[in-house]
């Protein structure tokens, strides 16, 4: 097990222990090691080998022998126990917004509450509001994120399902009987959520794939399983289809099930216009419905199929039927960024405000993966729960930025850290004065606490974009997705403000937010306004978040030219300073 597995148990252990009502100090101690653990920059392994756990603060003869036993075995048999003992819907009781460990206990002790079920009759039969320190609101409240969670429950960030997806289709691409696979569905076109997971794959033994493909790992139950297709749920509780069909038939079951519903229709409809018919079996000759082989136009790929209906080959995160059809007719589809042209992120934390890594370790490995910039932009004053940078310490920062800018330099480096803030938009203004902000390489100006009214958050983020000061706003919408909807906001009318300013709309490609949202981005870009994929980044592996903003940002059309971060360091500075 790798440090971040070992670290997600120690979490659990900790939750599960504070169910159980152990004493605090005990508690404490796995969730601080889990946090210790997250934060290591050594291999864990490394300490594991050498015995020398015990020089991590907190790290006592129990906490050590547990975490050696996780790395070396990837069990523990203290852990599976603990987790047997508590009954399975305390922990999904855990999954209720403002619902805790310490909250679930009570309700468990004094109400007898042990599943979402029963803990929401208790709310409607009022008994939850007579319980000390609980009251109407708090019970109004948790009946309302029961109902959030319900409306959810099927639907899934893409990162989670990326996650869960990735392993599988390797793990299938590795089968002597499988010939071509893919993911297919909205995870393929990339959507910011998605319900279910697709897969297709192409064989001449069916059977033999269905069979392997319900028996993978991440499997944790079988829903259905027939002679070419099969569905499961998987570990993180997503569902997941796959399909099996003969190679001659693969690019038309990959284009059908690819999707969108809305895309499909149309390319039937196109088919239909041309004397033929399209559906998940092929393109035939044919003017009413069939599966006949022999009527079949050949066709290797998909894009033999866009071919034969006189489209170009329209990328998966395109086909939303959002106007691919008439760009690819004239074959004026745009040559969309690909993750690889992205050279640094402009919106980034260290442990100066809320992010986990120190200035020095974030250089190193930022210029490790050969990128050619990162800008440091801690939180400002007022975001004092985020441990927000006052005017002293940002000045202190700015020193201490330019110390490792030397070393590197002085090490022949050519990569550099940004000095820089994430400005809160406050209602009169931003949090930093003018003469402060021209001192930075980078300010990104964010509302973090916006007012209930719509015009006067739009006001506030115009105000922030006419700043000259200001390169770019962040999260813009501040929506989390599954979470919270985007705050009361007039969103064009903020671009169109940016683009009268020039300044730069952010990208974030945090997958809780890519705020702001890939509709939008069409909007923004006609306009001229430009984008910024930043990963928002707290911790030093968010920058694979880097990949899931871009596949963002191709959906919303954006090209290389159209993406600011992007451009090398000189060019980039020059922008910075206009
Ligand atoms: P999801 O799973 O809700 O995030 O969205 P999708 O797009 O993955 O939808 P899903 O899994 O129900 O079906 C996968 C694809 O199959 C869908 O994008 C298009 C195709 N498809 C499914 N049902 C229909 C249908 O009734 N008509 C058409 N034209 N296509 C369909
Ligand atoms: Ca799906
Ligand atoms: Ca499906
Ligand atoms: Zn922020």
């Amino acid at each position: 097990m790798d440090k971040d597995q070992v670290a997600a148990i120690l979490s659990e252990i900790g939750v599960l222990l504070e169910l159980k009502g152990e004493n605090p100090f005990k508690t404490r101690a796995y969730t601080n090691g889990a946090r210790v653990l997250e934060g290591l920059t050594v291999p864990l392994e490394t300490l594991v080998a050498e015995n020398r756990l015990g020089e991590l603060k907190g790290f006592g003869d129990a906490l050590q022998d547990k975490v050696a036993t996780l790395v070396t075995t990837g069990q523990l048999k203290y852990y599976d126990d603990l987790k047997a003992s508590v009954p399975p819907g305390l922990i999904e009781m855990l999954g209720i917004q403002g619902v805790g460990p310490k909250k679930v206990k009570r309700l468990h002790d004094e109400l007898g509450i042990d599943t979402i079920e029963k803990l929401e009759a208790a709310c409607k039969a009022g008994s939850i509001a007579a319980l000390d320190g609980f009251g109407e609101k708090s019970q109004a409240k948790i009946l309302e994120a029961i109902a959030f969670k319900r409306q959810f429950a099927s639907r899934h960030r893409l990162v989670d399902a990326l996650e869960v997806a990735e392993p599988i289709l390797d793990s299938l691409r590795s089968h002597p009987d499988v010939i071509r696979c893919s993911t297919a569905g909205s995870l393929r076109r990339w959507k910011e959520v998605i319900g279910d997971i697709d897969f297709l794959v192409s064989s001449k033994d069916p059977a033999s794939v269905i069979e392997y493909f319900v028996a993978q790992p991440g499997v944790r139950s079988v829903l259905a399983k027939g002679e070419t297709k099969a569905s499961v749920i998987l570990g993180e509780g997503i569902q997941a289809d796959l399909r099996v069909v003969a190679d001659s038939e693969y690019p038309f079951a990959l284009a059908y099930f690819t999707g969108s519903k809305e895309h499909n229709i149309v390319m039937r409809q196109r088919a239909i216009a041309r004397g033929l018919r399209l559906n998940e079996y092929g393109l035939f000759r044919s003017t009413e419905e069939t599966r006949d082989p022999a009527l079949r136009v050949a066709c290797n790929d998909e894009a033999d199929i866009f071919r034969e209906l006189d489209l170009a080959y329209v990328p998966p995160e395109l086909r939303e039927d959002q106007g691919e059809f008439e760009a690819g007719e004239k074959d004026a589809l745009p040559r969309l960024v690909e993750w690889t042209d992205l050279k640094g992120s402009l919106h980034n934390h260290s442990d100066w405000s809320d992010g986990r890594n120190t200035l020095s370790d974030i250089a190193d490995r930022m210029e490790e993966l050969g990128l050619q910039y990162w800008a440091i932009t801690d939180h400002s004053r007022a975001s004092f729960q985020a441990n927000g940078l006052d005017e002293a310490r940002l000045l202190r920062q700015l020193t201490e930025v330019a110390a490792v800018n030397r070393k590197l330099e002085e090490r022949g480096s050519d990569f550099r850290l940004l000095t820089g803030s994430e400005v809160d938009i406050l209602k009169d203004g931003l949090d930093f004065s003018d003469e402060l902000l021209a001192k930075l390489d980078v300010v990104v100006a964010s509302l973090h606490v916006p007012s209930g009214e719509e015009a006067e958050n739009t006001r506030r983020l115009i105000a922030a974009a006419e700043n000259p000061y200001v390169h770019m706003l962040g999260h813009l919408s501040g929506r989390l997705l599954l979470e919270r909807d985007a705050y009361k906001l007039n969103q064009r009318a903020v671009i169109d403000a940016c683009a009268a300013t020039g300044t730069w709309i952010e990208l974030n490609a945090s997958p809780y937010r890519f705020d702001l949202d890939w509709r939008l981005w069409h909007y923004a870009k006609s306009k001229g306004v430009r984008c910024v994929i930043n990963c928002d980044a707290h911790r030093l592996d968010h920058v694979q978040w880097l990949r899931l903003g871009t596949g963002i940002a191709r959906k919303g059309w954006l090209t290389k030219a159209d993406v600011i971060n992007t451009l090398p360091l000189d060019k980039l500075r020059e922008a910075l300073r206009r």
